[in-house]
């Protein structure tokens, strides 16, 4: 194991359910609408305009083109706002230890994250410093589960995806890491069952299951 490849909705700070009071706000202001709790789930890993699509499917709504950038806008605008009171108190627990443990086993380690807000919550939190490399998802031409963000991520650094690991909450990323040819690590229930190695909790992500949960993974492929 070379390199790293981390997520962050849902990995690094438990930014999701700011995700969803920001498009529950919108939509009841906008149309007067409780917003169903599955889009919580169907909106993991998905980038702002596919998570309003999801949300338009669920409530049977369709807008014109205007009308769909505006709330995209506001949405963020939302966002950005609750995102103010975020500390590095935010950072999920074993997430700190286990990217200083990285660091001082020469291990790289890379933000996947299909968030545009990727780089101004790691300096909230007080990480920036701490990654080698941020993956910019506006130079992408595809979402996850598409592997193209985890392909993008391990080239960053230098590394071929097969030497790397991946952390993800969301199936979409999932997919996404597994079609890349990585080792991935689900944090998260049985809906992540197709992740190489699971764990419920990012309490549990050590250097070691890391490193075992990649020995594993190059060895079933012998
Ligand atoms: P933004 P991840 C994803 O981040 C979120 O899980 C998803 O809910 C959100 O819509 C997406 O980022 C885009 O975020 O609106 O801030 O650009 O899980 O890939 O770290
Ligand atoms: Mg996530």
């Amino acid at each position: 194991m070379k390199g790293v490849l981390f997520d962050l909705d849902g990995i690094v700070t438990d930014t999701a359910t700011y995700h969803f009071s920001a498009w529950s706000r919108l939509i009841k202001d906008e149309f007067g609408l409780t917003l169903p709790e599955i889009v919580e789930e169907r909106t993991k890993g998905v980038s702002r305009e596919d998570s309003l699509r999801i949300i338009l499917e669920e409530l049977d709504l369709s807008l014109d083109k205007d009308r769909f950038q505006y709330l995209t806008n506001r949405k963020n605008q939302c966002y950005i706002e609750s995102l103010n009171q975020l500390t590095s108190e935010d950072i999920l627990p074993g997430i700190f230890k286990l990217i200083e443990e990285l660091k001082q086993k020469g291990i790289k380690i890379a933000l996947a994250s299909a968030s545009h807000n990727g780089p101004f919550i790691l300096e909230k939190i007080g990480l920036i410093d701490s990654f080698d490399t941020i993956v910019d998802p506006g130079k992408l031409s595809r979402g996850k589960p598409d592997p193209e963000i985890f392909e993008v991520a391990s080239a960053q650094l230098g590394l071929a995806p097969k030497d790397c690991v991946g952390i993800e909450d969301s199936i979409a990323g999932i997919k996404a890491i597994n079609s890349a040819g990585s080792c991935s690590i689900g944090v998260g229930d049985d809906k992540l069952s197709e992740a190489f190695q699971r764990v419920t909790s990012t309490k549990e992500l050590s250097v070691t299951l890391l490193q075992e949960s990649w020995n594993n993974f190059v060895n079933d492929k012998l």
